[in-house]
């Protein structure tokens, strides 16, 4: 009683007649229809997923449980003296749709505390990794590790009822996040600090615990709490989301789930952005000799790397079209905490310069910039300089926000994701041409 389990319960009973309402009375109602266009395009806007966790409108932008990030941020309870709120309040959030007080997220906060310490195994697994491995590669092979942890493997193995399903998946979803900070700040230790290794604080949050173990000093833990919760959602249909819900549907356990959606996530269009960005300024700042370019010389950069037949990495978005608020609230703290910093004046610069160009370009439908044209200016900032790196960041937000989704796919009883496929000749007879 008064656990997060608890609360949770009581929702997913609360939701579950909707759901089967909808389905019994009014399955054959038609939500969308398919152009042609979109079987060639990537599927790109069909309505065909449903989640409650997060909703993204393409001019506004992602909102949490029908909450703005800003609304998120401004009412989710903070640790003492923080900036940026709990992370654990957050994963409360999206689960229930409620916001915790004080002793709520306390007790999520206690909850992952308890399921902090990673298996030995893991550690050797990530040893075995070669120096020069990417860091996504390493961060989702140590998650795919700890599947034969799995309690719902084990309760579904001994004959589970499927209304029940969603309980040891919470369990699992509890058991990893817990982990993936400490995963993640080993990996970055082994690869970029020849092993030293700083303990997990058992006293801090999520957010500091991951700040004192990657050995940055304040304000770095209320980055880290802002990265995790920007990032952790971004409705259904996402690569690393969608992967997530499609591995989780075969009744995978979540270790094999999320590590599938990082590896989704790893991808140069979606997570590996972030990297891309950093990369890339970097070739601007040399060329200038790390001075600030001027205007015009900043646009004939973009202009080059577009004629290259190369994409300005951070900008354009599938579905967003409108600056993304994940970028705001980033450009807000940069703002104020690094408003001298080279890099972010060049990211600046970046924002003023790009969406006019882009729109002469005349392909990208977004020309604004999404999330990661800010995140990796902050990383930089704080000495995380292995931009190799960003993307695991993401990954530990977005593992949040895809459990949350997961827990409720089982507790739904969302089936088994199978949609049709045709073939060229099927199509060009369907116009007409054949
Ligand atoms: N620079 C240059 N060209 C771009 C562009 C950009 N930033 N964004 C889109 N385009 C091009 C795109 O390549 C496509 O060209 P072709 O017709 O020649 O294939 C055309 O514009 C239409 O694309 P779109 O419909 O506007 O975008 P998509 O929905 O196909 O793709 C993105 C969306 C995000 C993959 C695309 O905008 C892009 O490649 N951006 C740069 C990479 C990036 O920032 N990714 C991170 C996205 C982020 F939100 C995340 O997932 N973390």
């Amino acid at each position: 009683r008064g656990t997060l389990k608890y609360k949770l319960s009581k929702k997913i009973k609360e939701h579950r007649p909707r759901t089967k309402r909808l389905l019994q009375e009014f399955g054959d109602v038609q939500v969308d229809s398919v152009t042609v266009s979109q079987v060639l395009g990537g599927m790109r806007g069909i309505k065909s997923l449903v989640t409650d966790i997060s909703y993204l409108d393409p001019e506004e932008g992602i909102r949490y449980r029908g909450y703005t990030l800003q609304e998120v941020i401004d009412h989710l309870p903070k640790p003492k003296g923080a900036e940026m709120p709990f992370v654990e309040g957050l994963f409360y959030l999206l689960l229930t749709g409620d916001f915790p007080n004080e002793e709520e997220v306390m007790q999520v906060v206690e909850q992952f505390n308890k399921r902090r310490i990673v298996p030995r195994y893991v550690y050797d697994v990530i040893d075995s990794f070669p120096t020069s491995s990417h860091p996504m590669a390493i961060f989702s092979t140590a998650i795919l590790t700890l599947n034969r942890e799995s309690e719902f493997n084990r309760e579904y193995h001994a004959g589970l009822k499927k209304k029940d399903y969603w309980e040891p998946t919470y369990e699992d979803a509890l058991n990893l996040l817990a982990k993936l900070p400490e995963i993640a700040a080993y990996i970055y230790n082994k690869l970029y600090r020849k092993g030293e290794k700083i303990q997990s604080n058992p006293n801090l949050d999520m957010g500091a615990d991951f700040a004192n173990m990657m050995g940055i000093d304040k304000p770095y833990d209320d980055v880290s709490r802002l990265h995790f919760i920007i990032h952790s959602d971004h409705e259904s249909g996402n690569v690393s989301a969608h992967t997530g819900h499609l591995v989780a549907s075969s009744l995978s356990d979540i270790y094999l789930s999320i590590s599938a959606m990082i590896n989704g996530l790893a991808g140069p269009l979606h997570g590996l952005a972030n990297q891309e960005v950093l990369r890339w300024l970097q070739g601007v700042m040399e060329k200038m000799d790390n001075k600030l370019p001027t205007e015009e010389e900043m646009q004939q950069f973009v202009w080059d790397t577009l004629n290259s037949g190369q994409v300005i990495p951070g900008f354009g978005h599938a579905v967003l079209r409108k600056t993304d608020p994940r970028y705001m609230l980033q450009r807000e703290f940069s703002k104020k905490h690094l408003p001298d910093d080279p890099i972010f004046k060049y990211a600046d610069l970046l924002y003023k310069v790009v969406p006019p160009i882009l729109q002469e370009h005349g392909k990208a439908k977004n020309p604004w910039p999404n999330v990661d044209a800010q995140s990796g200016v902050i990383q930089w900032h704080y000495g995380v300089t292995e931009y190799d790196f960003y993307t695991v960041l993401f990954g530990i937000g977005r593992a949040i926000g895809i459990c949350a989704n997961i827990i409720w796919d089982r507790a739904l009883s969302y089936p088994l994701e199978r949609p049709k496929s045709v073939t060229t000749d099927m199509l060009e007879k369907m116009v007409g041409i054949k």
